[in-house]
């Protein structure tokens, strides 16, 4: 693994784990508020998102600029091999202009000289101050729906049912099967996937009567846990051991997680080989020798049949508008 200590990269620090539990740092770099990078993100050039398509942090944030069509923000893809953290490809060095830069931690190195801390992505690096502006996906999520105003994913008046949805299923999912993961102790394990499968029963059971999940409402929490779902049955059931069941045995989550891979935009954001390859080659404690799996075929284009619960609806201008299934609701920011 590695991180940054004082400005340095340190290969021989290890991910923090205690007593056999993975705990995941938070975001260590100090950020501007999510309207403050909205505005950023109007200036030109614009800043430019750097993201891994393996990871799902990374996920929600390429899913939001999908959706809400904010193509004219620049892309970096940092990707594999992972020599010391995150790697920048050469297409994504390219796009951030600096000669010589490899690695996302030199991005943090460049905002700050003595940090310590994960160089994680996803992040929003600014080229003229030469700057992390964010490197939450949470807020660069939110920065990317408020750029783009004429409809929301995270409308003002439902932040705190999104927050409160949002932290539920970090805890109790998204976060969790990597507590399941990287777990060195039975118990750690245990309680996590524990957790885990009792949050994919809740979801199936909230989604068998609900298209989304704030009903109708298409909204970024559909997008977050889509990240998750979108990884489960090849990277979390046979890396991370969350076997108890796998997403295609949950009829209503499954045909929900299909639902959303169908939505404009969704498709082009998921690479499964990317996935497959981001934590096979890369997770060296769960897979040593680096071998990256033969899985069955996963039909995501199978129709979904979730109309009967109901169209698709958005926030737009305070009020439920129809979510046109075949059209872009792009602005231009
Ligand atoms: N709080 C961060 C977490 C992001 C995160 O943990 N990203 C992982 C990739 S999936 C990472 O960069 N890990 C590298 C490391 O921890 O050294 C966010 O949601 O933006």
């Amino acid at each position: 693994m590695g991180m940054l200590i004082d400005g340095e990269w340190r290969a021989d620090v290890d991910r923090f784990l205690q007593d056999g539990v993975f705990i995941r740092e938070a975001s260590m770099l100090p950020s501007a508020t999510a309207a403050d990078l909205a505005a950023r993100l109007s200036e030109r050039p614009a800043p430019i998102l750097v993201a891994s398509l393996s990871c799902p942090w990374s996920h929600r944030v390429t899913l939001v600029k999908a959706v809400k069509g904010l193509h004219q923000i620049p892309v970096a893809i940092a990707g594999e091999p992972r020599t010391e953290g995150y790697r920048l490809t050469e297409s994504g060095g390219a796009i951030l202009g600096g000669d010589g830069l490899r690695h996302v931690h030199q991005l943090y190195r460049a905002t700050d000289s003595t940090y310590s801390g994960r160089a994680t992505v996803p992040l929003l690096w600014e080229a003229r101050s030469q700057s992390i502006l964010c490197n939450e996906s949470a807020t660069i999520a939110r920065a990317l729906d408020l750029a783009s105003p004429s409809w929301r994913l995270a409308p003002g008046a439902q932040t705190d049912a999104l927050d409160a949805l949002s932290a539920r299923l970090y805890n109790g999912l998204s976060n969790a099967v990597y507590r399941a993961g990287f777990a060195t102790a039975q118990n750690a394990y245990d309680d996590a996937v524990t957790e885990v499968f009792a949050t994919l029963d809740w979801l199936e059971d909230h989604l068998t009567t609900r298209r989304c999940l704030l009903g109708q409402q298409v909204s970024e929490a559909d997008l977050f846990v889509f990240a998750t779902l979108a990884r489960f049955d090849s990277v979390y059931g046979p890396l991370f051991r969350c076997t108890r069941r796998r997403l295609v045995d949950y009829p209503a989550l499954w045909a929900y997680a299909r639902d959303v891979y169908s939505w404009p935009g969704v498709a082009d954001t998921v690479d499964f080989q990317a996935n497959l390859r981001g934590y096979f080659l890369n997770d060296t404690d769960n897979n040593p020798h680096r071998i990256v799996p033969k899985l069955p075929n996963i039909d995501w284009d199978a129709p979904h049949d979730r109309a009967a619960l109901g169209p698709l609806t958005i926030w737009r201008n305070g009020a439920q508008a129809a979510f046109d299934e075949a059209t872009q609701h792009a602005d231009a920011c």
